[in-house]
């Protein structure tokens, strides 16, 4: 089998970028190793920026998201004693929009089919040749039989435990990371939000959030250290929990419920360098993490997707200088949202090893940015997105 641009991956990079490519005249096939429903019972982000929607929208793909996803405003950041709300629209004059991963994977998938899209799930063994040639090729295994897919491109969009970003020589490839001591315990529930906007809260016991996925569907996380397994939180002991946490007033008015999917994330920070090799190109999570706590995985994956995607369009008309820079663009957006993204975890969660002078620069920040005009600003300006 021949295509233009082999995609290795089907999570909302790889279907994106195949979307978008197909929608230009560019041929994609996608090698996806897990099945499409295990795909869609993923519960992951929540918070678009206005970018990636817009990306979304070129992508055909913005009709649901424009008519059921929940365009927010600003965010309440809470700690013990005081709470306030940044006014994304005042600073920036833009809006984020709350609606979740699993239904955008929803909609790639089904503008997938509608343009006959070739997306092969269940593949095994994945293993990309040549790409530092002018012909490489991916080989791969399904349902017993061997194939060989050859293209002129590959997209390594297959998340952080992929093949892709492994295919890249040791002496090539720079890695950074942070590893936090402390996970997020997350809980779906069939129940009303208990806030319209989003409250991040810092408290000595542990960080948690408030979020949601609409009117019915509430969100809510507490930090956990990473030694708890989430099978042994009940869920009233995690109702407790998050009571404790949030500011009174939402503690009053918590509608709880049974959970409907409950599991904990490590949070790790990072990236790695850099995003091309020759012919392959990583993408997303195969290339940078960061933790969630600036919901800002999703939306990374979306700018690396909006840089690939112009940079491709631009070689099959005859110019490189697209793709020849992707790995610097795209590192330039990824380095400021991972510090973004470190920067509102350290600031609202506990840290087990902090010494008293940490603690009180933790509440020096909190306070700095409860009266701080331009504080509330760069937050804001961070959290809505920075430009493509
Ligand atoms: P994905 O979504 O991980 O998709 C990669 C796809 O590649 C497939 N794959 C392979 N396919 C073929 N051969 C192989 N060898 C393969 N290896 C892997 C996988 O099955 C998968 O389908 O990466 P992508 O597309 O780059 O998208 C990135 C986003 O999914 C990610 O940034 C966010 O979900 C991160 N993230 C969150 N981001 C937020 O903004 N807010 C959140 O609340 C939030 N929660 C989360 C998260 C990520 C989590 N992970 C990865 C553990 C919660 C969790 C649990
Ligand atoms: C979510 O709704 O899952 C969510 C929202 C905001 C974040 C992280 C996760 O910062």
């Amino acid at each position: 089998m021949r295509t233009q641009v082999a995609i290795i991956g089907g999570g909302p990079s790889g279907l994106l970028l195949s979307q978008l490519l197909h929608r230009a005249g560019i041929d994609t096939v996608v090698l996806e190793r897990q099945s499409r429903d295990y795909v869609l019972g993923r519960i992951r982000a929540g918070v678009l920026e206005w970018g990636a929607v817009e990306m979304l929208r070129e992508a055909g793909v913005g009709k649901r998201v424009d008519a059921e996803g929940l365009p927010h405003d600003g965010t309440y950041i809470a700690t013990r004693n005081r709470g306030f709300r940044i006014d994304f629209r005042r600073h920036t004059g833009q809006q984020v929009m709350v609606y979740g991963q699993t239904e955008v994977t929803r909609d790639l998938y089904a503008a997938r089919d509608a343009m006959d899209g070739k997306v092969i799930h269940g593949v095994e063994g994945v293993t990309i040749h040549g790409a530092d040639t002018d012909a490489p090729h991916v080989t791969y295994t399904l349902d017993g039989t061997g194939h060989r897919l050859d293209c002129d491109f590959v997209a390594g969009c297959d998340g952080f435990h992929g093949v892709s970003r492994k295919t890249i020589p040791a002496s090539v490839l720079k890695e950074f990371e942070r590893v936090y001591p402390f996970g997020w315990l997350g809980v779906l529930s069939e129940t009303p939000p208990v806030s319209h906007e989003l409250i991040y809260a810092q408290h000595e016991r542990g960080f948690a959030l408030c979020s949601m996925r609409h009117a019915a569907l509430a969100r809510y996380y507490v930090q956990v250290p990473l030694t708890d397994k989430a099978e042994d939180w009940s869920d009233d002991a995690f109702w407790a929990e998050l009571k404790r946490r949030i500011p009174a007033d939402a503690a009053e008015t918590l509608i709880t419920g049974p959970s409907i999917e409950k599991s904990i994330a490590p949070l790790r920070s990072f990236v790695a360098e850099p995003m091309r090799w020759g012919r392959l190109f990583l993408v997303g999570d195969a290339a940078h993490i960061v933790p969630p706590t600036g919901a800002k995985g999703l939306n990374l994956a979306v700018s690396d997707v909006h840089y690939l995607y112009h940079g491709l369009v631009q070689h099959y008309q005859g110019e490189d200088e697209g793709i020849d820079r992707y790995s610097e663009r795209a590192l330039a957006r990824v380095w400021k949202s991972e510090r973004f993204s470190w920067s509102m975890t350290t600031l609202l969660h506990t840290f087990p090893e902090r010494n008293a002078f940490e603690h009180r620069m933790q509440e020096a920040e909190l306070d700095y940015l409860e009266s701080s005009d331009a504080a509330q600003a760069s937050l804001a300006e961070n959290y809505v997105g920075l430009p493509y």
